[in-house]
C-alpha cells in the first residue's frame, strides 16, 4: 500500500496542507510509504522558516556573542537578545531577566533543583511531585532530596490517568519547599489542573515549577496569568532547533539563587580571592550559549504565533477526538489515559502484542510512533504495564494519517492473531 497522502482537509481559517507545505521534512518516502509523522511529543518537526535561520546565521552572523566588539558579534549578540524577547513575549514573562536558556527543559529542571534547591531545602524538608512525571522532573529532585536529607512526596492518580488532587491536598504541608508538576502528560496526554495545583500550593507559600515539555506546543501559555513560579520548556518540542530550552523564573526568585554552573559569560568580575556574578538572566548561562539555537527558536515561535493557537487547538482537538474512536474500535486495543482534559497524546497496548512489535511493523508501514515506557517508568507500574504505543500529534497531522495509522494497526492485529 503507497501512502500517497490525498489531503484535501480544510478548515475555514486553517489549510493544514499549506501548513504541510512549510515542513520539508513530511514530503519524504520512508521505506517507499510517505512518511506518516505522528511522534510528536518526542520532537516535532521544524519549519522551513527555521531552518532558514539555523542557515542564515552560520552563513552571515556566526560569532560569538556578548563578547565581541565587531560587526558579527554585535550582530550574534542582538539576533540573540532578540530571540529572548520573543520568548518573553510568547510566555508573557514580565521581564528578559526572567527567560534563561538553557540546554532543554531537563536542564531547566535541573538548574532549579541544584540552584534553588540547594538554597532552600534543609532536612526533612518535602518536595511534592506526581506520579506521572517524565523522568526529568523525578531524577534531579531524588538527587538532590538525597543530599539535603529531604523527601519526595507524590501526588497518585486515578485510573483515568488524572492527578487526584484530594491527595495533594493531604500531602502538602509547612514541610513542602517546593511543587514540581507537569503541564501535560507526555504518556498520557493529560492536561493537569495547573491554576488550581498554583493556587492551593501559593495558599501555603510555596513556589510552582511547571514542566511545560509537551503543554509547549498544544496551549498558549501565560506565566503572569498562571502565576507559576518556573516554567521549563525544550525548543525542539515547538518546532524549535535541539539543544535549547528555556527556564522562566520569576525575577525575585531567580535573583536570590546562586549560579548554577561557573564559567564564561556568568560573571562580572573574578578574582582568585573573590568572584562576583552577572546580573540576571546571564548569572545562570555560562559558557558560550546555543547561539544559533536560541535564534531558532525565536523564529519557530514566531511561526507558532503567526498559525496561532486558536487554530492549532480545534485542529488538534479533531485529531484526539477522531484517533481516540477510531482506536477504540480495533479489537484487543486499550488506550491508557482518559482524562477528561487531554492533549493530542494517545496511548495504547494490545493484549497480546508487545508495543516494541506494533512499532516495527508500523514502521514498514511508514508510520513513526513511540513505543517503551516514554522516560515515565512509574506511570506504567501505576497501569501494570511495562510499556505503551504512543501517537501524538502536531499542527500538521492530518485525519487521513490517522487512517493510515489504524489500518496498518488493523494488518498488525491479523498477522499476530
Ligand atoms: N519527552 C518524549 O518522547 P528534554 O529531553 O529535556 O527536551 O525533555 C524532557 C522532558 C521533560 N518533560 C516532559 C513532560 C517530556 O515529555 C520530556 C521529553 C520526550 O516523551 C522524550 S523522553
Amino acid at each position: 500500500m503507497n501512502h500517497k497522502l490525498n489531503i484535501v482537509e480544510k478548515a475555514a481559517s486553517f489549510e493544514v496542507q499549506k501548513i504541510r507545505e512549510d515542513f520539508p521534512i513530511l514530503k519524504q518516502l520512508v521505506r517507499g510509504k510517505t512518511l506518516c509523522y505522528i511522534d510528536n511529543a518526542a520532537t516535532t518537526q521544524k519549519p522551513m522558516v527555521v531552518l532558514n535561520a539555523i542557515d542564515n546565521y552560520y552563513k552571515s552572523k556566526n560569532s560569538n556573542i556578548h563578547r565581541g566588539v565587531h560587526f558579527l558579534s554585535e550582530a550574534a549578540t542582538a539576533s540573540f537578545e532578540a530571540a529572548r524577547t520573543k520568548v518573553k513575549e510568547f510566555i508573557n514573562a514580565k521581564s528578559e531577566n526572567e527567560i534563561i536558556f538553557t540546554r532543554g527543559t531537563t536542564e531547566s529542571i535541573n538548574l532549579v533543583a541544584y540552584s534553588f534547591g540547594r538554597n532552600n531545602l534543609n532536612e526533612g524538608d518535602e518536595i511534592i511531585i506526581s506520579t506521572m512525571e517524565h523522568h526529568s522532573n523525578i531524577v534531579p529532585w531524588q538527587l538532590i532530596a538525597a543530599e539535603k536529607k529531604a523527601h519526595l512526596k507524590i501526588i497518585p492518580i486515578n485510573d483515568k490517568g488524572e492527578l487526584i488532587l484530594e491527595e495533594f491536598e493531604k500531602i502538602i504541608s509547612e514541610r513542602t519547599k517546593l511543587v514540581s508538576i507537569v503541564y501535560v502528560s507526555n504518556s498520557l496526554g493529560t492536561i493537569n489542573p495547573v491554576e488550581e495545583i498554583i493556587s492551593k500550593a501559593h495558599a501555603y507559600g510555596i513556589p510552582v515549577l511547571l514542566d511545560a515539555a509537551q503543554a509547549v506546543y498544544h496551549l498558549p501559555i501565560d506565566v503572569q496569568k498562571l502565576d507559576c513560579d518556573f516554567l521549563a520548556f525544550s525548543g525542539h518540542k515547538i518546532y524549535g532547533p535541539t539543544g535549547i530550552g528555556i527556564l522562566y523564573g520569576k525575577e525575585t526568585l531567580l535573583e536570590k539563587m546562586p549560579p548554577f554552573m561557573g564559567g564564561g559569560d556568568m560573571i562580572s568580575k573574578v578574582t582568585f580571592e573573590k568572584t562576583t556574578y552577572n546580573s540576571l538572566p546571564y548569572k545562570f548561562e555560562a559558557g558560550t550559549s546555543n547561539i544559533c539555537g536560541g535564534i531558532g527558536l525565536g523564529t519557530a515561535l514566531d511561526y507558532v504565533s503567526s498559525i496561532g493557537f486558536e487554530n492549532i487547538i480545534p485542529h488538534e482537538n479533531d485529531l484526539l477526538n477522531y484517533a481516540t474512536n477510531e482506536l477504540k474500535l480495533i479489537n484487543g486495543l486499550r488506550i491508557i489515559g482518559e482524562a477528561d482534559k487531554k492533549a493530542g497524546v494517545i496511548s495504547f497496548v494490545f493484549n497480546n502484542i508487545h508495543p516494541h512489535d506494533v512499532g516495527t511493523f508500523l514502521d514498514f508501514e511508514g508510520v513513526a510512533i513511540r513505543t517503551g515506557h516514554h522516560c515515565t517508568q512509574p506511570v506504567m507500574d501505576r497501569f501494570n504495564i511495562a510499556a505503551t504505543c504512543r501517537a501524538s500529534f502536531a499542527m500538521y497531522n492530518t485525519k487521513e494519517e490517522i487512517d493510515i495509522l489504524v489500518n496498518a494497526l488493523k494488518n498488525v492485529t491479523e498477522v499476530f492473531k
